[in-house]
């Protein structure tokens, strides 16, 4: 009979990729998929719905940061975005850098796409946020290419401060200015602030199962599980940011439809 998987697993691209010995690969594929429907999807709905220059600010935003999980996806998929770290007891870790380099830019960016609803653009709310931000990402990357398990959860414990001083600041500072603002902004600033919580605690405690903390989940579930994180936390985030009346200023059927060149 037709054997699908052998047929995959002989072929000259599964081994040009070395897929063979990477069964997560399945997911990165799946990953890079959804973000580049994602990215399409933000630009055709932005070339509809992004008549003012908030608006444009919105989609740009929203659609850099699909784009940018797109390209590490396809860099993991392509095995790029890969490296091996040795520890100290001799055992090698496969680790995917790459999606480090993702968070980097793209969390600083959801962080601003929710900033830009509050309206709190100042300076030093942005600097804030997007600095510790950063030393959250850049501390998680320490931990992971760390030798020892000592290591790995001291970088953890301080990667973890840095992302309860990024909730703290989206729990006080944004949520009173969000407070000012009308019911719909203040409804979507909600939902999109409780999903940041949720899916950002996420994020340390699956770290800590998967193959950087103890181990537990082999790297096919922990590369399933950051998969459908990050598609929530991106894709998902955008959805439901740009097809809010927060965004759109009124719901999306009395926004101008689609004109024929923006739907091609
Ligand atoms: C790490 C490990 C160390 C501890 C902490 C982490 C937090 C990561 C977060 C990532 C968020 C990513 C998002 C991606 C976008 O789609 C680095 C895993 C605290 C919060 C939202």
């Amino acid at each position: 009979m037709f054997d699908t998987a052998v047929l995959l697993q002989t072929s000259g691209v599964v081994q040009d990729l070395g897929l063979g010995d990477r069964p997560e690969s399945v997911w990165l594929l799946i990953g890079t998929v959804l973000m580049l429907a994602g990215t399409f999807y933000f630009i055709r709905h932005g070339m509809a719905y992004a008549d003012t220059r908030e608006k444009i600010e919105y989609h740009v935003v929203t659609i850099m940061i699909t784009s940018i999980a797109f390209a590490s996806y396809l860099a993991m998929f392509f095995g790029i975005g890969l490296t091996e770290v040795t520890l100290a007891n001799g055992d090698v870790l496969d680790i995917y850098w790459a999606r480090y380099a993702d968070w980097l830019f793209t969390t600083p960016l959801l962080l601003l796409d929710l900033a830009l609803l509050a309206k709190a653009t100042d300076k030093g709310t942005i600097a804030a946020l997007v600095l510790v931000d950063a030393f959250m990402i850049v501390t998680g990357l320490a931990g992971a290419l760390s030798p020892t398990p000592l290591e790995r959860y001291v970088w953890w414990t301080i990667s973890t401060v840095a992302l309860f001083v990024i909730l703290w600041i989206l729990w006080t500072n944004l949520t009173a200015r969000a407070e000012d603002m009308n019911e719909d902004v203040r409804g979507t600033f909600t939902l999109l602030r409780n999903a940041i919580v949720v899916l950002w605690l996420a994020y340390p405690v699956l770290w800590v199962f998967g193959t950087e903390g103890t181990g537990l989940l082999p790297l096919f579930h922990e590369t399933l599980g950051f998969m459908i994180l990050d598609v929530l936390a991106k894709v998902g985030f955008g959805l439901v940011l740009l097809r809010s009346r927060a965004v759109l200023g009124g719901s999306e059927d009395d926004a101008p439809e689609p004109s024929a060149e923006a739907a091609d």
